[in-house]
């Protein structure tokens, strides 16, 4: 591995897969183009989380960047909360990953072949030292995803399949996120983003994040849907390291 996804123990990465868990909802003429976002993260020495296509034809021109390659997604088309491996350890490590990313659905009644092929990826990761990102998001129809019970549930069942980082949800409140954490124990947590808002309002949800005792953020939309991205990346990046 030649580069950490990791300074000083914190974390800020891209989160740049929407074009195949929203589709080009999420895009206008500038972000739907990767080169737009991978430029943002180089200019802003940013790593970035990529599906396999992304990295295959873009990174190789960004090397630099630390890169998180995600190995399984879904569309929201099919209104189904199973998400298929759609890329191999190999084929990440290949790709030049510094980190493979994961989701799992808790809850969602594919959770057992989900947890199942997890293992076995959480397993490959361990053989080339590579550290795994999960995105536990509870799923299902009687599950309330923003509970921040749910969310430390989720934080914790990353933890006991042997994620090194699990990405969760932010419940809207810092002394519940605090629990998240604890239940994460040697376990870092990072936050998503979530959708667009406001600058300020972001930098103060940054700020609960890190009071949290949570070790950074996994960013998609509200870095790279406004036209001032280096300005708010530069901001977080302050709070996440001050
Ligand atoms: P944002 O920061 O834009 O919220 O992105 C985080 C993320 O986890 C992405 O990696 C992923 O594409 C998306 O959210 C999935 O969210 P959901 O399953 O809620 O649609």
């Amino acid at each position: 591995m030649n580069k950490k996804i990791e300074r000083e123990g914190k974390v800020l990465l891209i989160a740049y897969d929407h074009g195949l868990e929203h589709g080009p909802s999420d895009f206008n003429l500038d972000n739907v183009n990767p080169d737009h976002v991978l430029n943002i993260a180089e200019e802003s020495e940013t790593g970035i989380v990529l599906q396999k296509g992304i990295a295959e034809k873009y990174y190789p021109s960004y090397k630099d960047i630390p890169l998180v390659v995600k190995l399984n997604g879904k569309t929201c088309l099919g209104n189904t909360n199973y998400s298929p491996q759609v890329c191999s350890v190999d084929k990440a490590v290949d790709l030049g990953a510094d980190a493979i990313g994961y989701t799992i659905y808790p809850g969602s009644k594919h959770e057992g072949k989900m947890f199942s092929e997890f293992s076995k990826v959480q397993e490959k990761a361990r053989d080339y030292d590579l550290p795994v990102i999960t995105w536990s998001y509870p799923r299902g129809p009687s599950i309330n995803e923003h509970d921040p019970d749910i969310i430390s549930y989720a934080a914790r069942i990353a933890l006991e399949l042997g994620s090194d980082y699990v990405k969760v949800k932010y419940p809207g409140d810092k002394n519940a996120f605090a629990w998240t954490v604890e239940n994460s124990d040697k376990q870092k947590v990072l936050s998503s983003g979530g959708s667009k808002m406001e600058p300020d309002k972001f930098i103060e949800k940054t700020k609960e994040v890190m009071d949290a005792g949570a070790s950074g953020l996994v960013i998609g939309r509200n870095i790279w849907q406004r036209e001032k991205s280096l300005e708010l990346i530069k901001k977080v990046k302050n709070v996440i390291w001050s």
